[in-house]
């Protein structure tokens, strides 16, 4: 089966009908004292940390274009994204579903891993203690050359394909064909009416030549691929995470959101990343009259605003500058030369 390079196939640009833009990133220039101390505090803990733990969510692709699931992203066609992402609707409606993540294959084809992507993969390198669970589908922290051994897929991926067949075991993963079939491209085009596809213009498994495939992600009831479970569990039983990294998600879905209470029950620390941080979370644990870089007394820090504008700043002391620049073939590097140990 042909796997084509995933930035230079025929990718449409496809927006969700209320699609999220990027954050303009004012607010990193003009840090109030007191955000300085929440960062400075923030940094000296992450400079003490032996192990980190990330769970990221859909907030971390956000600003490279790509929609969250909830609140003002999350309507494809009118159609709520959660209610596409289970096995009954595919099932009773294979046209759609494959519709809605066609058009996501095509969306996260187009788009490019941003900063907090390369800031997470920077982080991988020099820790070897780092492990990232994500929950994302899209792609973007492998194409940032995240080590794909310190990055865990909990939701699967928009590029993997499993034939639905009982008696076939079909699964095929980085296939980056878009359409993976001639009828799927008319999924691309916003603009146009919503048409039937028949069952024989959706993906067939090239194996058993009769199973429908699916996408190779983990819809809501499902379990969650079992190696990624153990992996995560067995990092969290090696010995005491120090710190956990909560970029970019709602926290709303089990198990994978269950991660930071298991961290914060062994007396773990917690960093949120959120363009939208609630007032109980908000609250600043950091006593007035305490030194900016202690951190003795806190359990957690918040960093409200674009995931890709805090995240690099706030991992800057262990990964040096991130300077992302594309290359000639339209996909983007880590140009910085990093940090050493001073
Ligand atoms: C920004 C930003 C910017 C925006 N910068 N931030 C315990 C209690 C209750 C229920 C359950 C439970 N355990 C299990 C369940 C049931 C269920 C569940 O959790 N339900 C809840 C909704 C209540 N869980 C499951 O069914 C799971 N399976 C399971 O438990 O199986 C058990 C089993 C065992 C053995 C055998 C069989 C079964 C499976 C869950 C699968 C979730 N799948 C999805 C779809 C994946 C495919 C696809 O992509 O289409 O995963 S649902 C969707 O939600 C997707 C996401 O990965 C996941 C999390 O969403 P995420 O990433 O947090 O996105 P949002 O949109 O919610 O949040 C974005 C955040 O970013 C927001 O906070 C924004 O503010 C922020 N943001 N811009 C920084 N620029």
């Amino acid at each position: 089966m042909t796997v084509d390079h995933p930035v230079s196939g025929s990718a449409v640009p496809y927006q969700f009908d209320n699609h999220v833009f990027p954050t303009p990133s004012t607010q990193l220039e003009t840090l109030t004292p007191s955000a300085a101390a929440n960062l400075a505090s923030f940094q000296a803990y992450l400079r003490s940390s032996k192990r980190i733990l990330a769970l990221v969510g859909a907030g971390l692709s956000a600003s490279s274009g790509l929609p969250t699931f909830r609140g003002t992203g999350g309507l494809w066609r009118n159609h709520d994204a959660m209610e596409l992402a289970t096995p009954e609707a595919f099932s009773n409606d294979p046209s759609l579903v494959w519709q809605f993540y066609s058009a996501r294959r095509a969306a996260a084809l187009h788009a490019m891993p941003n900063k907090a992507h390369y800031a997470l993969a920077e982080l991988s390198k020099r820790m070897p203690d780092f492990l990232t669970l994500t929950q994302n589908v899209d792609g973007l922290s492998t194409r940032a050359n995240h080590p794909p051994n310190q990055l865990l897929h909990l939701h699967g991926s928009l590029f993997s394909l499993k034939c639905t067949s009982f008696y076939c075991d079909f699964q095929e993963d980085n296939h980056f064909t878009h359409p993976l079939t001639p009828e799927l491209a008319i999924a691309s085009e916003i603009s146009a009416p919503y048409t039937h596809i028949p069952l024989s213009g959706l993906p067939h498994c090239p194996k058993c030549h009769t199973g429908l495939l699916r996408p190779g992600v983990v819809w809501f009831g499902e379990a969650l691929p079992w190696r990624a479970v153990k992996a995560a569990d067995d990092f969290i039983s090696a010995g005491k995470v120090d710190l956990i990294l909560v970029i970019g998600t709602s926290g709303t879905v089990y198990p994978a959101a269950g991660y930071v209470d298991r961290i914060r029950m062994q007396g773990g620390k917690v960093a949120l990343f959120n363009i939208d941080i609630d007032d109980s979370e908000g609250e600043d644990d950091f006593p007035e009259m305490e030194p900016e870089r202690s951190y003795a007394n806190r359990t957690k820090w918040t960093f409200e605003g674009d995931a890709a504008e805090w995240v690099p700043v706030a991992l800057e002391p262990i990964i040096g500058p991130i300077e992302v620049q594309e290359g000639s073939d339209g996909e983007r590097f880590n140009l910085a030369v990093g940090r050493s140990d001073d």
